[in-house]
């Protein structure tokens, strides 16, 4: 019996499509209660879930992917989402959707009236191992009311992006862009689906969907995200060559995100190129503060599980 599952998984690896990440923003809880946030609209800041209002973070248990929301006000700041904005996770069969058939469960993202931009920044996804790299999305756009042609930051240049960020070098490529566009034309009122190939290039993507509304109106809603590519090599094998660490932003200034495939602590040591070790910590999530860092180059040695890792990291 064990030998029969052995050969069926080899078979099956040998050239199989695969599922690489995906979020149908099923597992978050919902709450149909308007998210107010505590901040300072005139600053740019991570937005907060708050306790008995829509979620507008979700960590990943391994299922769907997470997700972190960021609000960065027009050029002359307004209120924000401080007035109360339907953002975040929704029952879209509670809301004014409609037509939820060509979307997966009842439940999507959405973002309106948010008086500045809101940036909604995915869990890294290592492509490692895959080929044919594909991004399809369910979309609907909301009112046929946007202003201007999204080129400008403020109210009345409304835009809504849908991109992907290689985080090895910073390069952006478009999902969805209307860059230039009035999204009017795009008014679509009803969900619909797309699908792009990625470059074969990408090691670790980032999804990223920017959007910038200021009317209750001018509602985006977006659901069913889904990495799909062609396994190269068998699924362990993969999992053994992602088991590195993505380090991003790099160049970083007050922080840097260190990623792995398995869960766990990571205990990070940075030498300067004196070989002088400046900090020696354990970390459990993948933030590390580096603020007391000052503007150079060093060396990091990412430690987890008994393997390590050695990386440049530059700090600006
Ligand atoms: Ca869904
Ligand atoms: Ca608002
Ligand atoms: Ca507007
Ligand atoms: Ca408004």
């Amino acid at each position: 019996m064990k030998t029969i599952t052995f050969l069926t998984s080899l078979l099956i690896s040998a050239t199989s499509f695969a599922q690489i990440a995906f979020t149908s923003f099923e597992e978050p809880n919902i709450v149909t209660v308007q998210y107010t946030d505590l901040g300072d609209p005139a600053v740019a800041h991570d937005l907060v879930s708050n306790e008995n209002e829509s979620i507008v973070n979700f960590t990943s248990t391994g299922g769907e992917m997470g997700f972190n929301a960021r609000y960065e006000p027009y050029d002359v700041p307004s209120t924000g989402l401080t007035d109360g904005d339907w953002v975040g996770v929704v029952d879209v069969t509670e809301f004014e959707v409609g037509a939820i058939s060509t979307t997966d469960g009842s439940q999507g993202y959405k973002i309106s009236d948010v008086d500045g931009n809101y940036i909604l920044e995915f869990d890294p996804v290592d492509l490692t191992g895959f080929t044919d790299v594909t991004l399809s999305f369910n979309l609907l756009i909301k009112s046929s009311m946007y202003e201007g042609n999204g080129t400008e930051n403020h109210s009345e240049s409304d835009t809504f992006r849908i991109y992907v960020k290689d985080l090895a070098n910073g390069a952006e490529y478009d999902v969805f862009s209307p860059l230039g566009m009035n999204i009017t034309s795009l008014y679509l009122n009803f969900w619909q689906g797309g699908e792009v190939s990625l470059p074969s290039d990408i090691t670790t993507a980032q999804l990223i969907v920017h959007v910038r509304t200021s009317e209750p109106e001018e509602a985006i809603y977006f659901d069913d995200f889904v990495f799909d590519g062609k396994a190269t090599l068998s699924l362990d094998d993969i999992n053994i060559k992602q088991n590195q660490f993505s380090v991003y932003p790099n160049p970083s200034k007050d922080f840097v995100n260190i990623t792995s495939q398995i869960s766990g602590n990571k205990n990070i040591e940075i030498y300067n190129l004196l070989g002088k070790r400046i900090i020696n910590t354990t970390i459990s999530s993948d933030r590390l503060n580096v603020s007391e860092l000052i503007s150079g180059i060093y060396m990091m040695k990412i430690t987890q599980n008994g393997s390590s890792s050695t990386k440049k990291l530059i700090i600006k």
